[in-house]
């Protein structure tokens, strides 16, 4: 038998097993065709971007590790990207931070950036076949401070409100070369190490600031806001909480980013999905894996991103979540770690359209909570594995863990000289 029969073959005996507790497999599939991932293309290169004038890491944010290959021009990332997406089934996303620009050598400050610094970005994803989307950036830079829009320092203030727009204008320019709403994240490291005298009063300022940026009303881009519970050195108090963007949001109609490393570790993200989509227009995630802290580890198939999945599709709600990750590490090769991330998300997914859920509902609906129970717990070992293989291979991408030899070779020719 070859590997693809066996394949084959595995599959359809699942198709059974899956029938058998009312699942439809092809439908699943099908499915998985709308689980577009938005690759953060920070990963590739330690969210160092490409500034002439770049800075080191801040924000209270940081990346661990400094495995040889990091990504150093625009042309590597745009190369690690694309090997990186050979493991990926299916078709995705990149998403840009502002200080990876093509900014063609010159020093652009982040008051000046405009569309055409990302013109070949556009073109580029628009030869790969993939979409972008976009975040202002207010870390790594001499004005980031610990308060960038929340400044009460007018100058400073402006000057981030500045950016902040003209990123709004990049999207918009984006959304509308790619014919598809680019999605715009704003995240702001502000806040304080110490517990602040005043805590209204930067939100205060937050919010004045973000009703300014939004003034502008586009129709090519989706504003989507991210909240956090700390920085590293902004441990006490966070001006952008998840309670202040949760309450813009919703009474400013703004897409609200969930990070799934921006919580208590005891809190569940997957919880707030129903909620959000019931209150606010869409959702952002940047999928990420907190271990004991906001540590941005790689993404792995742990029961956080189970959980997450499956409410997004009990909620029915493919159309209305979008799925961009959010890690960095460089401890390890970082293409690796961008395909076991995404792989691992997608395979969520998967296990999340496999789900039961109607079975399961009807068994709640009439009380019948052992029954509920029972099958919550045998789904957990139906095996949606045969289905994931045979996805892969649908979507000619290595089967399991046989891309590991094509990213060893890809380190030896290419990021291994760097
Ligand atoms: C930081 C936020 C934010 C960043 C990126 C680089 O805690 O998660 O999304 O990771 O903007
Ligand atoms: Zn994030």
């Amino acid at each position: 038998m070859t590997k693809e029969s066996i394949i084959q073959t595995v599959f359809e005996v699942a198709k059974e097993r899956y029938a058998a507790v009312g699942v439809d497999v092809d439908q699943a599939l099908e499915n998985m065709k709308k689980v577009s991932l938005s690759l953060h293309c920070w990963q590739a290169d330690d969210v160092n971007g490409f500034e002439v004038q770049a800075g080191a890491l801040s924000g209270g944010i940081q990346v661990t590790g400094n495995y040889p290959g990091r990504a150093r021009t625009i042309d590597e990332l745009r190369a690690d990207v694309k090997k990186a997406l050979t493991y990926i089934p299916g078709s995705h996303r990149l998403n840009l931070h502002e200080i990876y620009g093509d900014f063609q050598g010159k020093v652009v400050d982040r008051d000046e950036v405009e569309p055409v610094h990302f013109q070949s970005w556009m073109e580029w994803a628009k030869e790969n076949n993939l979409k972008l989307d976009f975040n202002s950036t207010s870390f790594s830079h001499p004005k980031s401070g610990d308060l960038t829009l929340a400044n009460p320092d007018e100058e400073i203030r402006n000057f981030w409100i500045e950016h902040t727009k003209r990123c709004r204008l990049i999207s918009e320019e984006m959304g509308k070369f790619q014919n598809d709403p680019c999605m715009m994240n704003l995240w702001v490291h502000d806040g304080s190490k110490e517990v602040p005298a005043n805590r209204l009063k930067y939100r205060a300022l937050l919010e004045q600031s973000l009703d300014e940026i939004f003034a502008t009303k586009y129709d090519y881009m989706k504003d989507c806001i991210e909240a956090k519970l700390f920085g590293i050195g902004l441990e006490s108090y966070t001006v952008g909480s998840y309670d202040f963007y949760l309450g813009y949001g919703a009474k400013k109609n703004k897409i609200v980013t969930l990070d799934t490393g921006h919580f208590h570790l005891t809190e569940s993200v997957a919880d707030k999905v129903s909620s959000l989509l019931l209150f606010t227009p869409e959702i952002m995630l940047h999928v990420s894996r907190p271990v004991r802290w906001d540590s941005d580890h790689v993404v792995i198939l742990n029961d956080d991103l189970t959980d997450l999945a499956r409410e997004i599709i009990r909620c029915n709600a493919l159309d209305r979540v979008h799925i961009g990750l959010d890690y960095f590490d460089a401890t390890i090769n970082r293409i690796g770690a961008y395909v076991v991330g995404c792989r691992a998300t997608q395979k969520a997914f998967l296990q999340a359209l496999l789900e039961p859920a109607a079975l399961l509902q009807q068994y709640e609906a009439n009380g019948n909570y052992f029954e509920r129970l029972a099958l919550q717990e045998e789904a957990k070992s139906l095996p949606w594995n045969a289905v994931w293989d045979m996805y892969c291979l649908q979507n000619g991408v290595p089967v399991g863990e046989t891309y590991i030899p094509g990213i060893h070779e890809y380190e030896k020719e290419v990021t291994g000289k760097r």
